[in-house]
C-alpha cells in the first residue's frame, strides 16, 4: 500500500507518521526531513534549499521530484510506504502518478486543526527546538503556501477515486494517533471509504 499523510505546516504529520511507520511496517518518507538532513551536511541541495524553507517558501518542484524518485527505488517495491509532506503541489502529485505507475496511492490521510492552533503549536516548537522555519513571518507564509498551493491536492486524488480519510487532528498525540490508526486499519482491511473520522 501506498498512504499519504497530508495536512497544513504543524499538523501532526511527522508526528503521526514517525508513529504509524512502527506500527504498520510502512517505509517512511518525509520529504521534511530529507531536507533538513541535506541542510545540516551542507549538501548541493541543502544549499540551495536552506534560504527557501526558512523563508516558509516550497522548494521546486523538479528538485523534490528527484529526491523523491531517488528514495523511492531504494525501497523495496513490495514494501508499504508512507509519504509525509510530499506531494505539496499538483505538480508533485501528477509526477508522484509517474513514479509509481502502474501503481497508485491507495489512500490519503488528511490531519484536520484549526489555523489558530497550528499557529501556537509552531511558536511552541520554535521555542523548544528553534528550527529555522518556525519564525512568525516564515510560518505565515508557510500557512499561505498551504492554501494556495497544497491543499488543492487533495482535489486531484478525489478526481482520481483515492480514498481522503479527514482526520480531527485537534487533542492529545495518542489521541490523534488512534484516530489515524482506526482510519488506516479500515483502509488495509478493504472497507468502505471513511470519511470525517
Ligand atoms: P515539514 O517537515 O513537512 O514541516 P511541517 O509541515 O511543519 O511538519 P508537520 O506537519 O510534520 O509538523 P509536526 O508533526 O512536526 O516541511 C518543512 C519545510 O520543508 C516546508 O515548509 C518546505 O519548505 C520544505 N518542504 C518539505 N516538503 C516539501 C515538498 N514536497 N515540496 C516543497 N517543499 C517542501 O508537528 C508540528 C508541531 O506540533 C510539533 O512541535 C509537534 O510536537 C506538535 N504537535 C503535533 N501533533 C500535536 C498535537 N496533537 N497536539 C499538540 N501538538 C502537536
Amino acid at each position: 500500500m501506498i498512504g499519504l499523510i497530508f495536512g497544513p505546516p504543524g499538523s501532526g504529520k511527522g508526528t503521526q507518521a514517525a508513529r504509524v511507520e512502527k506500527e504498520f511496517g510502512m517505509s517512511h518518507l518525509s520529504t521534511g526531513e530529507i531536507l533538513r538532513s541535506e541542510v545540516a551536511h551542507g549538501s548541493a541541495v541543502g544549499n540551495e534549499a536552506a534560504r527557501i524553507m526558512a523563508a516558509g517558501d516550497l522548494v521546486p518542484d523538479d528538485l523534490i521530484d528527484r529526491i523523491v524518485e531517488s528514495r523511492l527505488s531504494r525501497i523495496d517495491p513490495t514494501s508499504n510506504v508512507l509519504l509525509d509532506g510530499f506531494p505539496r503541489t499538483t505538480e508533485q502529485a501528477k509526477a508522484l502518478d509517474r513514479m509509481l505507475a502502474p501503481r497508485n496511492v491507495d489512500f490519503v490521510v488528511s490531519l484536520d486543526v484549526p489555523e489558530d492552533a497550528l499557529i501556537d503549536r509552531l511558536l511552541h516548537r520554535a521555542a523548544v527546538e528553534g528550527r529555522a522555519d518556525d519564525t512568525r513571518d516564515a510560518i505565515m507564509e508557510r500557512m499561505r503556501e498551504y492554501h494556495h498551493r497544497t491543499a488543492v491536492v487533495l482535489d486531484h486524488y478525489r478526481g482520481r477515486g483515492v480514498s481522503v480519510l479527514e482526520i480531527d487532528g485537534v487533542g492529545d498525540l495518542d489521541v490523534v494517533l488512534d484516530r489515524v490508526r482506526q482510519a488506516i486499519k479500515k483502509l488495509m482491511l478493504g472497507k468502505p471509504r471513511a470519511r470525517g473520522i
